[in-house]
């Protein structure tokens, strides 16, 4: 098959996640070609014959105060599809991507068969969506597609209540690549980050208000007083300063590393005893599954598809939003049971492996495209 991406280039999940899809679909064979404004972040390194990029080009004019990248990338979209003879245009996160699918598809007006397929990732159906200036262009971009797809059955319920959408929605579930995403024994980091053997607790997120990156640092705190134990903050963005600023007035900033973006997740969760996601909002928790993957129990709040992929009391612990009492609790539980915490480590490994690795969910996105471009009424969808 040949196949468009297009998501969020940056940092971000829904980019890791369709940016991993992507590399897995071409060494199965299949052409990709990436459609965004930037290189996605995951594609830096290595090279493959299967798999293209195609920028979007953002020209500015004074006249234009705001960018116009939906129908830049729908430009895109038709280039590369008649061009290439693409058969999907699967796109990542519905704003504006399912905008701009959509204008393409009318644009080439019957010449070419290209389906295109939308998945939901999470604040673009929670949050941005619902905005009054965007939902009636969102719940028509997703009703337009010929697919759709959400990363938990959380979001599924979610879409169709918000938005009043009874289209069918599939619900594929993020992946991790288990044999990347594994502990590696003996951490240099682990070394580096707490050379007298203290517990070392991380947390990895974008530092927005939903993260809730200030519970993190109050479960933190509590653990302190029971023993000594560093925490480890990964990524930026707009709550970083002020929690630096509560990690001094709460007398714990030498405990505390914020090591902003980072490539090698790895290497730091391989030197991990906890991985804590107290967010306020979380449709599914890429970031708690690369942790289950390296043998890292998680304590999470209770929202969204966090329960979806924690089994509380198995691989971690759930609590109520904001009970940062209740979370220290079981950290310290699991903190200071060394059975405990290897049962839940080994449980979260394979609950990973079993049931979001990599090759396991790509045979689901796969059938759906496969499903999309069966021939109707016997006709095949060949490319025009
Ligand atoms: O919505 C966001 O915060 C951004 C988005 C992203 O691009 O990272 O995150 C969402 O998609 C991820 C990948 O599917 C999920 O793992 C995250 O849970 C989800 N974030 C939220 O729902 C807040």
């Amino acid at each position: 098959m040949k196949i468009g991406i297009t998501c969020y280039p940056t940092y971000g999940g829904s980019g890791v996640v369709a940016t991993e899809l992507g590399k897995a679909l071409a060494k199965r064979g299949h052409q990709v070609h990436f459609i965004s404004y930037a290189l996605p972040s995951r594609l830096h390194s290595g090279f493959d014959t299967n798999i293209f990029y195609h920028e979007v080009e953002m020209s500015s004019y004074p006249l234009f105060e705001f960018p116009l990248y939906t129908p830049a990338l729908a430009s895109k979209m038709v280039e590369v599809t008649k061009f290439e003879k693409l058969d999907l245009l699967h796109v990542h996160y519905a704003i504006p991507h399912a905008i701009s699918a959509f204008l393409a598809k009318q644009m080439m007006n019957g010449s070419s068969n290209v389906r295109t397929i939308t998945t939901l990732h999470g604040t673009d159906i929670t949050l941005v969506g619902l905005e009054p200036s965007f939902l009636s262009v969102m719940k028509f971009s997703i009703e337009q597609s010929d697919a759709v797809t959400a990363v938990s059955r959380f979001l599924k319920e979610k879409t169709a209540t918000n938005y009043g959408i009874d289209k069918k929605i599939e619900v594929i579930p993020n992946f991790v690549d288990v044999k990347t995403f594994r502990r590696m024994p003996n951490s240099a980091f682990r070394k580096r980050i707490a050379p007298n053997g203290e517990k070392v607790i991380v947390h990895t997120s974008n530092f927005r208000t939903v993260k809730r990156v200030p519970d993190v640092i109050r479960v933190f705190k509590n653990i302190l007083e029971k023993m000594s134990a560093k925490l480890v903050l990964v990524g930026d963005g707009p709550d970083r300063s002020n929690s630096e600023l509560l990690c001094r007035e709460l007398g714990i900033f030498q405990d505390v590393k914020f090591l902003g973006k980072q490539e090698d997740l790895v290497e730091i969760l391989s030197a991990a005893d906890l991985f804590l996601i107290p967010s306020q909002s979380e449709s599914f928790g890429l970031s708690a599954l690369e942790a289950m993957a390296c043998e890292v129990p998680v304590i999470s709040s209770s929202v969204g598809g966090l329960p979806e992929l924690i089994v509380h009391g198995e691989t971690g612990f759930i609590a109520e939003i904001g009970d940062v009492e209740r979370m220290a609790k079981y950290a310290i539980d699991l903190l200071t049971n060394e059975t405990k915490h290897a049962i839940f480590a080994k449980a979260g490994r394979e609950r990973a492996v079993n049931n979001f690795n990599t090759d396991y969910i790509v045979d689901q996105y796969e059938k759906v495209y496969e499903q999309l471009l069966q021939p109707k009424n016997g006709v095949p969808l060949a490319q025009k």
